[in-house]
């Protein structure tokens, strides 16, 4: 703990993705599995030792050298004064189980920004829609509990934790899925028709934007629209505004839609916004919304769930300075060009474990307090 850190009161606040980052959690790649197959997905890598129905710990070798790269990213922040505090990893292999399923895998826990949301003084824990990573919140049980006794105002949340039962996935969804042609996948995308019913609220933290009073949630494959409602309903001094994108089986909002600080959002350029109003909201508020680099890869790297478009999932330590995986020179040049300072993090081996820099952590404190960055608001959106 640093010096500035150990005379502050409030251990918990962060209203947005660019004030000034003073703690932050890094997550650790563990135990990390590809896990077991479930309703909420599936996994199929033929290629690399897991044909679909398969599943077990992503190899040793793998995990090492993304720990390497986690730890190395830690140490960074720490030598720039930002105190970083660790989750504590599960045996991710076991089988899990509650009433209404069993399961026969976790997954692990590289990806805090997948499980906590920070609003303000508050960290919800979101709910998740898959069975293997419904346990996944246990592993920042103890930072939570510390920051509880550390922090008399902090307000711990857990969003009402979903039965993930059968009538909460669309039956077969996956072979349904395989089986469309082009013209019903694109239907799908426009009809948001991905595997989670509505039977009750569900969403991953990953797929919130956060921008002092707005907060932009995607309504992705793992955030149902009863998720959404949720949100709204349990932060009414905000604004939430539901966005969607052009992709199928869509996963959280920080490779698609980033908003970078006050003024300025990353936007990918592929991933369309097919969200009504959207560009105008941005516009009317004097946002600039710059396409993306084009990112290093093509593809998604070996066993890994994270698309090439992880290039743009960035951590900013204040308005001016951001963190780029160092593999992204483009993304880099263009980061440089929009006047940021960029601090290059090797990170290509972490994709595996479920994301890039910003997937990695979960703000803990941020300097600042909650803004109205979109005085202009748009009916309907
Ligand atoms: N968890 C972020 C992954 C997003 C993507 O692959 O596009």
């Amino acid at each position: 703990m640093t010096a500035q850190n150990e005379t502050r009161n409030t251990i918990v606040n962060s209203w947005n993705e660019w004030d000034p980052l003073k703690h932050v959690i890094v997550g650790r790649a563990d135990g990390t599995m590809v896990q077991a197959p479930e309703p909420a997905i599936e996994r199929d890598w033929p290629d690399h030792g897991f044909p679909l129905g398969t599943y077990g710990p992503l190899p040793k070798e793998m995990e090492t050298r993304a720990n390497q790269q986690l730890d190395n990213f830690a140490k960074l922040l720490e030598d720039r004064g930002i105190r970083v505090d660790r989750p504590t990893p599960l045996d991710f292999s076991q089988e899990v189980r509650t009433p209404d399923w069993e399961q026969n895998s976790m997954f692990g826990c590289m990806p805090p920004r997948d499980v906590l949301l920070t609003v303000g003084n508050e960290i919800i824990e979101a709910t998740m829609s898959q069975r293997a990573r419904w346990y996944e919140y246990l592993c920042y049980r103890p930072l939570l509990e510390q920051y509880f006794k550390e922090d008399p105002n902090f307000r711990w949340e857990a969003a009402p934790k979903p039965r993930l039962a059968d009538n909460n996935y669309k039956k077969d969804y996956w072979r349904e899925w395989d089986k469309k042609s082009e013209a019903e996948k694109e239907r799908a995308i426009y009809e948001l028709d991905w595997v989670l019913t509505e039977k009750e609220p569900c969403f991953d933290a990953a797929d919130i934007g956060r921008a002092g009073k707005d907060l932009f949630v995607y309504r992705s494959s793992v955030t149902n629209e009863a998720g959404v409602e949720w949100l709204r309903r349990h932060l009414p001094n905000h604004r939430i505004h539901p966005v969607w994108f052009y992709e199928d089986n869509p996963i959280h909002i920080d490779a698609t839609f980033v908003v970078l600080r006050p003024g300025l959002a990353l936007a990918n350029r592929k991933r369309k916004p097919l969200t009504p109003n959207m560009l105008e909201f941005f516009k009317k508020n004097d946002w600039e919304v710059v396409e993306c680099a084009k990112p290093f890869l093509d593809d998604y790297p070996p066993l890994s769930f994270c698309s090439p478009w992880l290039s743009m999932n960035t951590l900013m330590l204040d308005p001016k300075t951001i963190c780029v995986d160092a593999q992204e020179k483009e993304q880099m040049e263009q980061f440089d060009k929009l006047g940021l300072e960029v601090i290059p993090v090797p990170f290509i081996d972490v994709s595996a474990f479920g994301g890039g820099l910003h997937c990695a952590t979960a703000d803990v404190y941020r300097e600042g307090n909650c803004e109205d960055y979109f005085p202009h608001q748009i009916e309907g959106f």
